[in-house]
């Protein structure tokens, strides 16, 4: 079949699909771009003339259609996401820090970033970057670290063996990320004659890896002999779809289970067992049993900084960990056992293995206990009745209360993410997503409007505070443009409260947080007329029972919808009681920094390498 690059890989990626459970869907079910020079003939004729088979969406920013892809795809499990087509240079760039999110929260996404000529005869082109050391390096290059898989199409035929290379990547569980295929231009429009069979209808199964019997029988005999044992649930445990399986596992042993931040939901949030959200944005029921705790197991987390307290939460100097992961990359962190496996395989598996064990139930009635404690610390926070304008925790308490149990809050950046861990109460396994591996500023509206492509019968509520919504708030005319319905809870607080703590806690007294003019007054700023200029419905709460009625409102209207309401910054949430490794300045004139270096040198202290091997342990 005679066809161009870009008219053959459209072709293509139309006819991929994934299947997990019997279950088949569309690998890539359309594609985000932005046109320029470098994409508008190749790639764009392609589309043009498949778009009944390719759904094209516009976006508005490179960056964030890649931020769009990736909530999909994590909205769909990881099983279904977006291609995203840009221009050379800067439309390309812009493209990096989305391909960084995708990576490091484990998401696939396709990008098909324009290049400069294979050819090089009209070099150097508009926007091309000209290394004087090899004329074979492009901006594209930059791709090359936050991918997962990269190639560039220098000849047609490359493209028989890299598309089939690129989709096995973004349905393997274990290396899934970015996906970086570089079209140079000149090839996207040259044509080729393509063999019948690479248009096949092609079905990627995505495995379900059982664990090895002897890991099963070591990492079973390990949990037999905790005193203490924890569950820490990450996202591997939602995206395996092994959120029943980790139910009948802590229900059968009375383990209690805690919740990283792309674990949140793993269990709903009055489950008996559950204690909540882990580490430095945790509740004080999973940090204090996390403390003693002598075995944690591990389920599909990748045990970043957060969900550790920076390796100072696991205080039994004897902790050992059993990490259920599908990547081994994870299941060997902190000197665990490595139980290499899909989470629910892994999870069902261990619940036949425990079979007639069940945790010591002083232990069991303590975190319920404590999680129970936590919950009224909960209800506390959501009606706090601050004033003159409302604390955070009031506005997360009214959007949870008006949302329904399937409906989905997002978030990504600032104070919200840590104040989300703590106090959302997460009725739905898909019903909590904040993008916290990355925790990108800007992610919020574009995340949101991928998740709402992606879960069309839920309603979405997308959180962004006005640093956030400053640097990304374009996609809301995408949104308006695609009649993607998005509820837009815009909490202004002028400046980083987040960062302005953060600034605090390490003697930096808020330096440079706060949006003031140089008189220190408020700026002349409005950010809901920007909203409403960009075709949003626009609301505007100064209280909590305003807030209530714009949302209320807000879930009757099929349009997208921003809800401003101004907050106190300097009312925090409750403490998690865990500490966050910031290095402080170890020499200072200001006595706020010694104070805090002093503090910081204490807390450091705590800090634990996780080394010992698991032989030691005896059971
Ligand atoms: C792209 C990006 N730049 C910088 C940061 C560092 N950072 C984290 S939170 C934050 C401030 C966020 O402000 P806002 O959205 O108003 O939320 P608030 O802290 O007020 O809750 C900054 C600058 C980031 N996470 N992402
Ligand atoms: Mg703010």
């Amino acid at each position: 079949m005679r066809l161009t690059v870009a008219q053959a890989l459209v072709r293509f990626l139309a006819n991929q699909h994934t299947e997990r459970d019997g279950a088949e869907q569309r690998l890539i079910a359309g594609c985000f771009g932005i046109f320029g020079h470098g994409n508008v003939a190749g790639v764009g004729q392609a589309l043009l003339e498949q778009r009944d088979d390719m759904p094209y969406v516009l976006a508005r920013n490179e960056q964030a259609m890649v931020h769009a892809a990736a909530g999909y795809a994590r909205q769909r499990n990881r099983l279904s996401t977006y291609a995203c087509t840009a221009s050379i240079g800067p439309g390309s760039t812009n493209m990096v820090t989305g391909a960084a999110l995708a990576t490091i929260n484990r998401l696939p996404v396709l990008l098909l970033p324009g290049d400069i000529f294979a050819t090089r005869v009209a070099s150097p082109v508009l926007q091309e970057l000209e290394d004087p050391t090899s004329l074979d390096v492009s901006v594209n290059d930059c791709f090359k670290p936050v991918s997962r898989f990269w190639d560039r199409i220098n000849r047609p035929e490359q493209l028989l063996s890299s598309a089939l290379a690129a989709m096995r990547v973004l349905t393997d569980p274990a290396e899934t990320g970015t996906v970086t295929l570089s079209l140079p231009q000149d090839v996207q429009a040259e044509a080729f004659d393509w063999p019948d069979e690479f248009f096949a209808r092609r079905v990627w199964h995505v495995r379900r890896p059982p664990a090895e019997p002897e890991r099963l029988a070591e990492a079973a005999d390990l949990l037999r002999s905790a005193r203490r044992p924890l569950i820490v649930s990450g996202g591997g445990t939602i995206y395996a779809e092994a959120t029943d399986a980790l139910r009948g596992l802590a229900e059968a042993t009375g383990v209690p289970v805690a919740e990283t931040q792309a674990g949140k939901g793993s269990l709903p949030y009055d489950h008996p067992q559950s204690v909540g959200a882990i580490g430095a944005t945790g509740t004080t029921a999973a940090n204090a049993i996390a403390r003693e705790a002598d075995v944690v197991l591990g389920v599909g987390t990748r045990w970043s900084d957060f969900t550790t307290a920076s390796r100072s939460l696991f205080a039994d100097p004897d902790v050992r960990f059993v990490n259920l992961n599908v990547a081994p990359v994870d299941a060997f962190k902190h000197a665990g056992l490595p139980l290499l496996a899909d989470a629910r395989a892994g999870l069902e598996a261990l619940q036949g293995a425990l079979e007639g064990w069940s945790a010591d139930a002083g232990h069991s009635e303590r975190a319920t206990r404590l999680a129970a404690e936590w919950d009224a610390t909960v209800e506390r926070a959501y009606t706090l009745g601050h004033g003159p304008l409302p604390a955070q925790s009031e506005v997360l308490g009214v959007v949870n209360r008006v949302s329904g149990p399937r409906d989905v809050v997002v978030c990504a950046a600032g104070s919200m993410p840590g104040d989300l861990h703590k106090l959302w109460r997460t009725r739905d396994p898909k019903g909590y997503h904040v993008e916290y591996g990355f925790s990108c500023m800007g992610y919020e509206i574009a995340g949101g409007l991928g998740v709402k492509l992606a879960a069309p019968d839920r309603e979405v509520y997308v959180m962004v505070g006005d640093g956030s919504f400053l640097m990304m708030a374009q996609e809301i005319v995408t949104a308006v443009q695609e009649e993607i319905k998005l509820t837009i809870v815009l909490v202004q607080n002028h400046g980083f409260a987040s960062i302005g703590a953060l600034s605090e806690s390490v003697g930096s007294q808020r330096f440079g947080t706060s949006y003031r003019t140089r008189g220190g007054d408020l700026l002349p700023v409005d950010l809901a007329a920007v909203a409403a200029g960009l075709g949003a419905d626009v609301h505007r709460a100064t209280t909590v029972a305003e807030l209530e009625a714009a949302l209320r409102e807000a879930a009757a209207s099929p349009r997208v919808t921003v809800v401003e309401i101004q907050t106190d910054p300097l009312v925090g949430a409750p403490d998690s009681e865990a500490w966050w490794d910031v290095p402080v300045a170890e020499v200072a004139g200001l006595d706020s920094t010694r104070a805090a270096r002093a503090a910081y040198d204490e807390n450091k202290q705590t800090q634990q390498p996780y080394l010992s091997p698991r032989e030691k342990v005896t059971p």
